[in-house]
């Protein structure tokens, strides 16, 4: 298993697990830095809030917040931009982003996908039942593991239709947006399905409340689980781990390689 580790850089007031420990700019530059340090290989920098019932940020705001992280940031790693806004993943990508990660696979504005097109960078696409308001109002499936995958197979198909190159493509069945504690846990154990999709896949189980559901714990107190899950999805394919406890991270992977040999 040799995933690539994608630290989470959140400027944000309101994040779930780190809303405003990172809110100043020079700040989250350099938590980014210790991210790269203790081992991450792309850091995700977003300046929204997904968690289920986030309020929508203003664009410019938006902008304020990430402009300078990515810009402080995109020298010295990669850099991707966590946002399903296109000025803002514009702006990011000026500033040296090279992957934009839309958590609404570009369906929030269909020209995030010109946009990457355009400038031949990586795009993650990642499945979202309708918004982060409203995605928690009684999620159902007919196989959750089947509509995701689904799901994903049309985005990419929407994405390469509008000239992204299927070879940026990578793919993410969104642990945590709009499902149930049934459905995040059936996708971890069937994630090897996705592999069937053909592109790398990215999984952001870190801090995750589906945790807290399991054991009671508190966001605050989830390390333990974002780490099983996050070794159990390297085994089942995982590319990409999105973690926010990267040198934990990487400990917990050296160990479960040395047991696997
Ligand atoms: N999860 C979050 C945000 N962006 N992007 C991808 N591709 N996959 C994920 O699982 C994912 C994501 C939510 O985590 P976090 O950024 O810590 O929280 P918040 O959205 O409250 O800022």
């Amino acid at each position: 298993m040799n995933p690539k580790l994608m630290g989470v850089v959140n400027v944000t007031p309101d994040s779930f697990s780190d809303g405003g420990q990172y809110l100043d700019p020079e700040a989250a530059v350099r938590h980014g830095a210790k991210l790269v340090g203790d081992g991450a290989a792309i850091l995700d920098v977003g300046g929204e809030s997904t968690r289920p019932g986030a309020e929508e940020v203003d664009e410019a705001e938006e902008l304020r917040r990430v402009e300078p992280v990515v810009a402080g940031l995109a020298g010295s790693t990669t850099v991707s931009i966590d946002t399903s806004k296109l000025a803002v993943a514009e702006a990011a990508l000026d500033a040296g982003a090279s992957i934009v990660n839309d958590v609404t696979a570009f369906k929030h504005e269909p020209e995030m996908a010109g946009l990457c097109a355009e400038r031949g960078v990586g795009a993650v696409l990642m499945h979202m039942p309708g918004n982060p308001r409203t995605m928690q109002d009684d999620p159902r499936y007919d196989d959750v593991v089947d509509d995701v995958k689904a799901f994903l197979a049309e985005r990419m198909e929407f994405a390469v239709g509008h000239g992204v190159g299927e070879e940026r493509i990578w793919l993410d069945p969104g642990i945590g947006f709009g499902k149930t504690l049934e459905h995040n846990l059936e996708l971890l154990r069937r994630l090897g399905e996705l592999r069937g999709l053909g592109r790398p896949l990215v999984v952001g189980t870190s801090r995750k409340s589906f945790i807290g559901k399991v054991d009671g714990s508190g966001v605050e107190d989830r390390i333990g689980g974002s780490i099983a899950t996050s070794v159990l999805a390297a085994a089942e394919g995982a590319d990409v781990l999105r973690v926010h406890d990267v040198a934990e991270m990487v400990q917990a992977l050296a160990v479960a390689n040395a047991v696997l040999g």
